[in-house]
């Protein structure tokens, strides 16, 4: 897969998308990310990306000629435009499947108040939200699509590690988990996980999944 990355924050990128699975996906080539300035796309001395709205009130908005010069260079006849913001429908794991299944995907990043409303009608296929708050600019928002869609590329997680995700990224939260020691400071497994009796496991995981998800997420359920 190819994803290109429209933004004003180029450097944002570094870090993240340079460490753990991702970076492996791009050694391996299972992933070919390209991250681009939104100033390199302006012909003015000042590099002009934002203007203030029509009709007056607060805050810029980005321009629409830089951005469309961009994905007219960058874009091609089987990508996906993606808008970051908070006005976007609500990313979640259904639509990261979604995603990880295209060829090419285009994320632009806003910034300021947003995007001139030309930008949204002509030019982006979708627009993505990855939850109801604001941060500064859609660098973040980018890096978590990015992540969330490139572990679901194919040959990206061991065959242990898929498998984990196909049973748990369905309808309930995880039950509880305990690794070694069985007593810390007092602190104990439950006696069923240590009795070696695999029905009696499943059943007791089973239940606290349940009941975690009634507790925190009773959302899920319906
Ligand atoms: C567009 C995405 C972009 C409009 C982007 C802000 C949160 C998200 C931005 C705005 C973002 C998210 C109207 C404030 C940049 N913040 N939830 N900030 N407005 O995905």
């Amino acid at each position: 897969m190819k994803i290109d990355v429209l933004t004003l924050f180029p450097a944002m990128f570094a870090g993240p998308l340079d460490e753990s699975i991702v970076q492996r996906a791009r050694k391996n080539g299972v992933l070919e990310l390209a991250v681009h300035n939104l100033r390199d796309y302006t012909h003015d001395r000042h590099k002009t990306v934002d203007d203030r709205p029509f009709g007056g009130g607060p805050g810029m908005l980005l321009k629409p000629e830089p951005i469309f010069e961009a994905v007219e260079n960058l874009g091609g006849e089987k990508t996906r435009v993606i808008l970051l913001s908070p006005a976007g429908r609500k990313f979640d794991q259904a639509i990261a499947r979604e995603l990880a299944a295209q060829e090419h995907l285009l994320l632009i990043c806003g910034s300021y108040e947003g995007f001139d409303e030309r930008i949204r009608e002509n030019l982006a296929d979708d627009e993505l939200s990855i939850g109801d708050y604001v941060v500064t600019n859609g660098a973040l928002p980018a890096m978590v699509i990015i992540d969330a869609v490139t572990r679901l590329l194919p040959g990206v997680l061991g065959d242990d590690e898929s498998s984990l995700d196909e049973s748990f990224s369905r309808e309930l939260l995880e039950y509880p988990h305990y690794t070694r020691p069985a007593d810390f400071r007092g602190m104990k497994v439950p006696d069923v996980l240590l009795s070696g009796n695999h029905a009696e496991i499943a059943k007791w995981r089973a239940v606290q999944a349940r009941k975690r998800t009634e507790e925190r997420r009773p959302d899920l359920l319906k």
